[in-house]
């Protein structure tokens, strides 16, 4: 295990709100339960419950969104999880959330993603890289920066954002977000992520602000076939997405134009097999992507909900695939070429894979 902790990763599928510590969840239903808001008795072993189905995810997301609306935790939330994956040697993570707007909390998507980036902004224990023009403005960010990257070769991640549209929203609130995500983009948005409950909504509605994006030169990713829907996830793959989260629940025709297209996956082995999307690991498809040489990138999708780490994710692939450390190297510096950050962020990663080579030999 050590290995793959040590080893630099990149993490391109991990939703905000699914990837809270546990301990930060309970100690906020803990709070809201004084303040009468809750039951905590009633919450606390939904929280700390391992197994879930798909459907029982999203009722516990519905939850995890009332403890963490409003803008101090958002921005506290972001810290930490930011500080978790640094911790387990994440050295690039895009980070998706949901844009929500609250009105009760005086909470405006805007807003939200201000709280995110005030989050980002606020790591200290590691240096974080959110966006080049931002570094290179003498901004009090950069300042903050320079405090910590003190020549004590202390780490260092880069962070991007994803924001995300939930099937559950209307197309006028998707188009806000992509709108946003655009307005955003010099302070760390890199794209835009389709997700939610796969069992609610029509993909179509999301259309014309998916197309918008693409036209503006934003890349998308789309969670597609996390249920078994042929037709929608034919047209997922038609649009030609930069990236799809899952690919569950494909048929053969729908493999065989995946395989055409070469559309890159976002592999999330524990979150397939806890939400029984997936039999057992050993079936995954993981397997045949591999074998094909096809795209893939290992993710945790909500490491907090599932219990799991990018280390842990790299180590079930290594013992069930049998793959060795250099494979697993191969396959954590091959993510570089999927990211959606500049060509300067990518060749940043591959110096550091580079280094990181010398000290695998
Ligand atoms: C689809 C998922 C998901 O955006 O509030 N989300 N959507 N499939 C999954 N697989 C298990 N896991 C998480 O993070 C939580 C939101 O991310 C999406 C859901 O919309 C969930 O409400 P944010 O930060």
């Amino acid at each position: 295990m050590e290995w793959c902790v040590s080893m630099p990763k990149i993490e391109l599928h991990a939703h905000l709100n699914g990837s809270i510590r546990d301990s930060t969840l309970l100690e906020l239903a803990r709070d809201l339960g004084e303040k009468g808001a809750i039951v905590f008795s009633d919450v606390e072993h939904v929280i700390l419950k391992n197994d879930r189905s798909l459907s029982e995810v999203f009722k516990l997301f519905d939850l995890i969104h009332i403890l963490t609306t409003d803008h101090k935790t958002v921005t506290r939330i972001t810290k930490e999880v930011i500080e978790d994956f640094a911790a387990d040697n994440v050295v690039y993570l895009e980070l998706r959330t949901t844009p929500k707007r609250n009105d009760s909390k005086g909470m405006s998507k805007r807003s939200y993603v201000e709280a995110v980036l005030d989050g980002i902004r606020s790591v200290n224990v590691v240096e974080v890289d959110l966006s080049h023009k931002l570094n290179m403005d003498t901004s009090a960010y950069s300042h903050a920066m320079n405090d910590v990257c003190d020549g004590t070769g202390s780490k260092k991640i880069y962070v991007r954002l994803l924001l995300s549209i939930d099937r559950r929203e209307t197309a006028e609130a998707a188009m806000e977000t992509v709108k946003l995500a655009l307005e955003m983009r010099d302070f760390g948005v890199v794209g835009i992520d389709l997700s939610g409950n796969p069992s609610v909504g029509e993909w179509l509605s999301f259309f014309p602000a998916l197309e918008f994006a693409r036209k503006q030169g934003l890349p998308i990713t789309l969670h597609c076939g996390e249920v078994p829907n042929p037709d929608e996830i034919r047209a997922m793959l038609d649009f030609l997405p930069r990236r799809i989260g899952h690919a569950c629940c494909f048929g053969d025709d729908e493999w065989k134009l995946l395989k055409e297209l070469k559309i890159p996956v976002e592999i999330c082995l524990t979150s397939n097999i806890r939400t029984e999307t997936i039999a057992s690991v050993d079936v995954h498809h993981f397997a045949d992507l591999y074998e094909s040489n096809h795209p893939l990138i290992l993710c945790t999708d909500d490491a907090g909900v599932f219990s799991t780490s990018l280390s842990a994710e790299y180590m079930l692939a290594s013992s069930t695939f049998g793959l060795g450390k250099r494979d697993m190297f191969q396959l954590a510096e091959k993510a570089i070429e999927f990211i959606f950050a500049c060509d300067k962020v990518k060749r940043d990663l591959k110096m550091i894979y580079t280094t990181a080579l010398t000290e695998l030999n």
